[in-house]
């Protein structure tokens, strides 16, 4: 009888180029076969060349690795709130993706989130066993809102019980501290292409004065209708990235935080090309994500997966946990995802996203989240959980 070929994730790691301080050998070495990067030297909204994409995509080959997913080809502010010259940045984004596609590069990642890529207020949260994690503290967050932001009209947006908590949160910290919350939510985090000074900042979302969900939705839609016509052409998926945190922040609208959101896009442009990253981080903040169940219901548009867990408290807070513990129930995403995999005879890519910061990567100056020693324990446990999972279902357990 003809066996069954088994598709498996294949393991890639995020590198943010040649600057990273974890290099493409490390990235080999933690057992992965393709990096997942961008040309994060270029603008954001200036087109990718062919000579760039394929002087990174040798230096990639180079190392032994394959460039799997690029990760992000940033979308400009100008489309998300459509004001001047949006056009021209659709144009750039076309013509981004034709160069990428002739690269022979397949799989392009991309955010709608309005100003603010991810977000979280403390990048050294300590945990139990002294390592560190990200964490996104509701309290520190709407007092930076209120006190520091000091945006309009953000009063009305809390409950009297949040804003209390936030004042006796903000009294507790030294002006340090409050620095260092400012900077934590407008400096950028890596990868997210952007950073503001405070004024700068509330400019950015003044922006969004007159767009709601809705408007903001018909602008996503709009620039899908544009480029996943020249993503098919080109031989490129297109994967959105839901939001994170996935509700809206600061009077901004979000639109992919939920299971309806994305359907709703593949609703409106039916082409596979237009897909999903599948983030596990993002969407299992929120309690009525069913993580599972989303992947089943996306199976045929997920091209990329994010491998994370969250754990949330009652307040709203939530920290980054290791991979196999936490709020999202890494076993039966896993196991769908082999399912998928096999249904569509295809291999999927797949990243540990984050990581703590531990070990030797306490003593280094690491990019938040993206230390080598964290995702390499989280995809080593990644990796033996699918080898679980397949083995066991192959063998008919
Ligand atoms: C954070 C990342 C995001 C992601 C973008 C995709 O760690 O997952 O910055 O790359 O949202 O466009």
């Amino acid at each position: 009888m003809e066996q069954q070929k088994q598709y498996s994730l294949e393991q890639t790691m995020r590198w943010f180029g040649p600057q990273d301080p974890v290099s493409l050998a490390d990235i080999r070495q933690a057992g992965c076969t393709g990096v997942v990067t961008a040309l994060h030297h270029i603008p954001n909204g200036q087109v990718w060349s062919v000579a760039e994409i394929q002087q990174r995509k040798e230096l990639i080959e180079q190392a032994g690795l394959r460039w799997s997913v690029v990760e992000s080809v940033p979308v400009h502010e100008a489309i998300k709130t459509q004001s001047g010259g949006f056009e021209t940045y659709i144009e750039h984004y076309k013509e981004s993706l034709r160069n990428l596609g002739s690269c022979g590069i397949g799989t392009v990642t991309y955010n709608f989130m309005p100003v603010l890529d991810w977000t979280r207020t403390d990048l050294a949260y300590e945990v139990a066993d002294g390592s560190k994690a990200l964490r996104f503290e509701r309290a520190a967050f709407v007092a930076f809102d209120v006190l520091q932001l000091q945006r309009r009209g953000a009063e009305q947006e809390y409950s009297a019980d949040e804003l209390a908590k936030a004042r006796r949160r903000f009294e507790q910290m030294n002006q340090a501290e409050r620095q260092l919350l400012q900077r934590n939510i407008i400096a950028g985090l890596p990868g997210s292409e952007e950073s503001f000074t405070l004024q700068q900042f509330q400019q950015a979302l003044d922006a969004y004065q007159h767009i709601d969900a809705a408007r903001l939705r018909a602008h996503l839609v709009h620039f899908l209708q544009e480029v996943v016509p020249v993503a098919e052409a080109s031989g490129v998926k297109l994967v959105i990235h839901p939001d994170d945190p996935p509700y809206p922040i600061l009077g901004l609208p979000r639109v992919v935080s939920t299971a309806a959101d994305v359907q709703a896009l593949f609703d409106a442009v039916p082409s596979p090309n237009n897909g999903l990253c599948f983030c596990t981080g993002s969407f299992g903040v929120r309690p009525d994500n069913d993580l599972p169940a989303m992947v089943r219901q996306f199976a045929d548009r997920i091209n990329f997966i994010h491998l994370r867990s969250t754990r949330r408290n009652a307040d709203g807070d939530f920290f980054e946990d290791n991979h196999l513990e936490g709020d999202v129930d890494m076993y039966r995403v896993v196991r769908e995802l082999v399912l998928v995999m096999q249904q569509r005879q295809t291999s999927l890519a797949m990243r540990p996203d984050h990581g703590h910061q531990m070990l030797d990567d306490l003593h280094k100056k690491t990019n938040p989240g993206y230390s080598a020693i964290g995702r390499l324990r989280g995809l080593a446990e990644l990796r033996g959980l699918e080898l679980g999972i397949s083995r066991s279902m192959g063998e008919g357990c």
